[in-house]
């Protein structure tokens, strides 16, 4: 199916919602952490883990899985939130972000959680990674598709466009790069720090098949996919263009929510207002 029905639309946006009432939650117990970016992709993840990813939550290292890998790692909660409510783990191991001893790091390792495909953290590695796996996949005669998570600040790193390159002269159709085109990094606006300008240009111009959508959008990012799934001769870009802090009006847009957690009166408002949308 080359469209999401409403029926799975609405499915979606509920679990979206949960993704992001679990990563307020969680920041809050933490005291700490990063959630513009992780509220900002929480439509994606959804999307991914609930309609489009081959997986089995149940047999995590089930050789036949695609494989998602997180580049951008700081946005994490999303990850496991994500995770969790698709039944990899119990919920209430949510609560044990960035304690110690816990298995939630504020940056995912893979020696804690092996089926989380890779450890992340140092900006700019993902790409070079799921590169890696996507041509491996094609050694070994494998149908998965390989889909890297990138944040727009990672393009600052110099490795992210080698395995850009890397990823278009091996023509790596299996590989689905999605970009959470926020805008923000860590300080301040992306165009003011670094300009990125125009992305799905820059990724053309590299030789990949690159869209443009509204990274908050289910239908459009599901569309987007479907047809970079079917591109054959070379990798896929979607340059999502999110809204960091997305959900929480008071944190929209704004690079202080980078890695900022909310203290008790902004989580319960925070909370409110995810209630108010899908109660
Ligand atoms: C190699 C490396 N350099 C610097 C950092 C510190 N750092 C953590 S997040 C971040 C901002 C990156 O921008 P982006 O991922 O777009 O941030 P977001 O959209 O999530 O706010 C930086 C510089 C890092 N983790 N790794
Ligand atoms: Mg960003």
């Amino acid at each position: 199916m080359d469209t999401l029905n409403d029926e799975k639309i609405k499915e979606l946006k509920i679990i979206a919602n949960k993704i992001r009432k679990s990563i307020i939650e969680m920041l809050f117990k933490a005291g700490s952490g990063h959630p513009a970016g992780a509220l900002g992709m929480a439509d994606i993840f959804a999307l991914l883990y609930f309609h489009v990813l081959r997986h089995d939550p149940k047999n995590p290292l089930w050789e036949g899985r695609d494989r998602l890998v997180l580049s951008n790692g700081h946005i994490c909660p999303v990850l496991y939130a994500s995770m969790a409510h698709a039944g990899y783990f119990p919920l209430e191991e949510l609560e044990t972000l960035r304690k110690f001893g816990s298995r939630l790091q504020g940056h995912p390792h893979r020696e804690f959680m092996p089926w989380v495909e890779n450890s992340s953290g140092p900006l700019g590695l993902g790409l070079s990674q799921a590169v890696g796996m996507a041509i491996a996949d094609r050694i070994y005669a494998g149908d998965k598709t390989i889909y890297a998570l990138l944040s727009d600040g990672e393009h600052d790193e110099g490795n992210t466009w080698e395995a850009v390159m890397l990823a278009s002269k091996e023509k790596l159709s299996n590989l689905i790069v999605i970009v959470d085109r926020n805008n923000i990094q860590i300080s301040g606006n992306t165009e003011q720090i670094m300009p990125l300008g125009d992305m799905s240009e820059k990724y053309k111009s590299f030789g990949w098949f690159s869209q443009n959508v509204d990274g908050n959008d289910l239908q459009e990012i599901y569309k987007a996919i479907y047809k970079a799934k079917n591109h054959k001769g070379g990798p896929s870009v979607i340059i999502a263009n999110t809204v960091p802090g997305k959900g929480v009006k008071e944190w929209e847009n704004d690079y202080k929510w980078h890695g900022k957690a909310p203290n008790i009166n902004e989580a319960d408002m925070a909370l409110n207002e995810l209630d108010s949308l899908y109660a």
